[in-house]
């Protein structure tokens, strides 16, 4: 579990009167991706702050690693008796489905936050970045940082089955096809791990000596490739791209490790995870897709953007 910084944040009162409709239970549970890692602490935050608003109390309960079957564990302890309503991101777009769909038919309203599952009958609602959109944006923010230069282009994506980046790689991909001076070097698995990431930028560099620009899909990724750039003495040469807005990607933009940041809205994830989840076990309407707002970054314009980083 994690104690998140959440701080500062309004927080409205319970309101009186109302009484929702489910036999009182007004519990719910966020199980994020990982542990410990800004993005999700920042949904979070936002989502705790919701809860108490509308008079739910929400209790997270995180894997300690970005794994399916660490998450499956988080899952299968809500036992037989779940809350009323389970935030969860899933970890595997596919193997998430069975635990997922057991918690749903013991009576809990299922909502998806960042991450989804293949099958959308599940979750009431989904609520996402829009990832393609993300990833077409990261393209187009690296084309215009290397100008009209050629040259060859790496993504570093996390793990396959994660419908988040892996819906980013493919939008970068897609759109790279409408910059002829940017030539794909590939995409590449990290697990999710930054020094994997480090270690697919160490190889890429060597197999492709004109390589201009990397899209690292999130912060893990961002995080090892700046170490790869690093080690190689290859920083500010090879623009980087990167995704999320954690307090080590910010200051590495500031220190000109990353070119750019394409920051996502967490805190808005979990904010409209928890009114989705309530609207569900109240009876009310609910939506099924909600696209959270996306910020492309540079030094030049990141202080008038500060709202968008991360807690930690
Ligand atoms: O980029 C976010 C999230 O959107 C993605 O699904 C997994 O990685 C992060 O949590 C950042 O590490």
């Amino acid at each position: 579990t994690l104690l998140a910084a959440c701080g500062g944040g309004q927080v409205g009162q319970t309101p009186a009167g109302d009484q929702p409709a489910q036999q009182g239970n007004k519990k719910l549970v966020l199980i994020p991706g990982v542990q410990a890692e800004p993005f999700y602490i920042s949904m979070q935050c936002g989502a705790e702050a919701e809860a108490k608003k509308l008079g739910y109390e929400l209790t997270t309960s995180a894997p300690q690693k970005f794994d399916a079957a660490m998450q499956t564990e988080k899952v299968n302890a809500l036992g037989s008796a779940p809350p009323a309503g389970l935030l969860i991101a899933p970890t595997d777009d596919q193997a998430m489905l069975a635990p997922i769909q057991q918690v749903k038919n013991r009576g809990a309203k299922i909502v998806e936050v960042d991450t989804a599952l293949k099958d959308t009958g599940v979750a009431v609602s989904s609520i996402s970045s829009n990832n393609a959109e993300g990833g077409k944006l990261a393209a187009q923010t690296l084309a215009k940082l290397v100008g009209g230069k050629q040259g060859s282009v790496l993504v570093l994506d996390t793990i396959a089955g994660t419908s988040t980046t892996n819906a980013r790689a493919k939008g970068f991909e897609d759109e790279l096809k409408n910059h002829p001076n940017l030539k794909s070097a590939g995409v590449q698995f990290t697990q999710n791990e930054p020094d994997q990431a480090a270690g697919k930028v160490t190889a890429a560099l060597a197999s492709n000596p004109d390589l201009i620009g990397i899209f690292a899909t999130n912060l893990n990724t961002g995080e090892g490739a700046a170490t790869g750039l690093r080690n190689a003495g290859k920083i500010g040469q090879v623009n980087l791209v990167g995704f999320d807005a954690s307090p080590s990607e910010v200051e590495g933009l500031r220190k000109g490790e990353y070119q750019a940041l394409i920051a996502q809205d967490p805190a808005a994830i979990g904010v409209q995870g928890v009114q989705q989840a309530v609207a569900a076990i109240e009876g009310k309407p609910t939506q099924r897709n909600i696209t959270a707002g996306l910020h492309s970054i540079t030094k030049a314009d990141m202080d008038a953007n500060a709202q968008y980083f991360y807690k930690q």
